[in-house]
């Protein structure tokens, strides 16, 4: 029933950010998606007779490399996998099933905020027995035994029913096919206050969710109206496509434009949320306001005694390093530790272990709490609504009075996708170059106080992880940093992360494109933006 098949290595399959993503017509080249799981086995060590948790955001190819990653499970001595039934696990609800049943660790098949469809993206990850992304030793691991594999182990099975729950064997591994969402569910109960939710809907509150067709539909359903008893239809675009409907899953002000014009006209709900492909990412727009991603974090953790779930107080919280420094201002007040992290959630899983941090966040929509070890859309969701509740203001209002205790930091980010990768690459190499002569310099009629390459030394196990971004600072606490993106499927995509920090209260309502133009007139004269990718804009301004 077991087969060993002989395969030739790809040279491609080098983790990003978040896994593996390529165009599908990649992903379903020969053996490519059976290269890489075997990889992923290949990397780990003790799992037979294990759990293997599978699941995925259900974009188009989801179904064929879970029933490939079942067979191939199986084949490797995997006792047991968990499949969300219908392919379908949300990347934060997957981190949840691998903590929860205490299983070996998971794979989760999403190319998260990215365009799916049988051209479009596709990805695979493996989450560790914590629940949180492979770190960078093993996502290492893996890329050396993808380039020198030359077999692969999958059963010769039928294609398991992945759309019934309930129980069966297959090559002598159970498969067991789980609801997706009722643990998740569970877990949400545990940490927010439900019946102060219901009130609010009881009131005249009212909210808009947009899944995007992605992953979140079937969670928001059941816990926002099932659950809380928000009128039906205060969720849209809830059912999952293989293609999300034609459009980006990527809740932005670009991508999800229809919410933030919902929000901003004049028959305004009282809360606006979106999220991603795979469930991880946030978007919270306040009756008139959009708050950044950045200012989220901080205003969250400045307001997390609120739900029951955190009612103790935080241990600390953690950044990532272009994300602003909205939150550090708040860790201060609290008197608890502020980390600044490379990109990517699996920086946060260290410190979440070892009880370091409590709330991690990112500027690019991520936010999420020890409650599992990924980024959760709803789960931000829910704790701002909590908020709203317990406090009975508007998220404006709520805003408004955070700006005034803790200064504004306006912030955005500026993306030039799909440039060619050798200009973006000169791009960077040049400001690499030059990194020692920029203190001093004046740009603009503002001083550079220092710039440097980040690097980040993990404070729990010693790791050193460099080249994470080039910072420039300058005197009075303004930023500008640069980093390429490490999720993207064609060309090189320039990130452009721009920030300054207000602490008058009469300035706290400017444009923040406005109130940041100097800088990022600044960032042109400093990087050669512009002249290096030949684009006189921006792709996406967030
Ligand atoms: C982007 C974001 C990063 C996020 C990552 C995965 O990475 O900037 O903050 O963790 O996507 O998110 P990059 O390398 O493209 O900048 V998701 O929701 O795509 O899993
Ligand atoms: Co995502």
């Amino acid at each position: 029933m077991i087969r060993t098949v002989p395969t030739k290595p790809y040279s491609d399959q080098k983790p990003g950010t978040s896994g593996l993503r390529k165009k599908v017509p990649v992903f379903q080249q020969e053996h490519y998606a059976e290269n890489f799981i075997q990889s992923i086995f290949d990397a780990l060590d003790g799992f037979k007779g294990k759990t293997l948790v599978i699941g995925g955001d259900g974009r188009f190819y989801n179904r064929e490399v879970i029933q490939k990653a079942i067979a191939m499970a199986a084949a490797n001595g995997f006792g047991k996998v968990m499949v969300g039934q219908g392919g379908i696990l949300s990347t934060p609800a997957a981190s949840h099933v691998i903590r929860k049943y205490k299983t070996f660790g998971g794979i989760i098949l999403s190319a998260s905020h990215n365009p799916g469809g049988p051209h479009e993206d596709f990805g695979i990850k493996y989450n560790a027995g914590n629940g949180g992304p492979a770190p960078e030793k093993l996502t290492d691991v893996i890329f050396e035994k993808t380039r020198a594999i030359s077999s692969f182990k999958i059963a010769d099975i039928d294609p398991i029913d992945i759309d019934t729950t309930g129980t069966v064997k297959a090559a002598g591994m159970t498969v067991e096919i789980i609801d997706p969402v009722a643990d998740y569910a569970e877990l949400m109960e545990s940490l927010f206050d439900f019946d102060a939710l219901r009130k609010l809907f009881k009131s005249d509150f009212r909210m808009r969710f947009d899944a995007m067709h992605a992953v979140t539909g079937p969670y928001a359903k059941e816990i926002l109206e099932n659950r809380l008893g928000a009128p039906n239809g205060t969720c849209r675009n809830f059912k999952p496509l293989p293609d999300f409907g034609g459009h980006h899953p990527d809740p932005n002000l670009v991508h999800a434009k229809h919410l933030y014009d919902e929000m901003m006209g004049p028959d305004a709900p009282d809360f606006g949320a979106a999220s991603d492909g795979d469930g991880d990412r946030n978007l919270i727009i306040g009756k008139g306001i959009f708050v950044t991603p950045s200012d989220s974090v901080a205003m969250l953790a400045a307001n997390a005694r609120l739900a029951p779930g955190y009612k103790g107080g935080l241990k600390g919280i953690a950044r990532s390093m272009p994300t602003s420094g909205a939150a550090d201002r708040v860790a201060e007040k609290l008197g608890i530790a502020l980390y600044e992290t490379p990109t990517g959630w699996k920086f946060f899983g260290n410190l979440l272990d070892a009880d370091m941090a409590t709330i991690c966040g990112e500027e690019s929509a991520g936010t999420g709490s020890n409650h599992v070890r990924e980024k959760d859309g709803l789960w931000a969701v829910l704790l701002w609504l909590n908020i709203l509740a317990a406090r009975g203001e508007s998220c404006k209002q709520i805003a408004a009075e955070h700006w005034a205790t803790y200064g504004r930091n306006y912030y955005s980010r500026h993306d030039y996708e799909e440039v060619e990768s050798d200009r973006a690459n000169a791009l960077v190499d040049e400001l690499r170059a030059k990194l020692g002569a920029l203190p001093g310099a004046s740009v603009r009629g503002m001083t550079i106080a220092s710039a440097d390459d980040f690097a980040y030394h993990d404070p729990v196990d010693g790791s050193i992880s460099e080249h994470q971004g080039i910072r420039v600072l300058f005197e009075g606490g303004s930023r500008v940093v640069f980093r390429l993106s490490g999720t993207g499927t064609s060309g090189a995509t320039l990130r452009v992360y721009i920030e300054r920090y207000e602490s008058d209260k009469s300035r706290h309502d400017l444009d923040t494109q406005a109130a940041l133009a100097d800088l990022i007139a600044a960032a042109d004269d400093i990087a050669g933006i512009h002249s290096h990718t030949g684009r006189a804009e921006p792709s996406v301004i967030t």
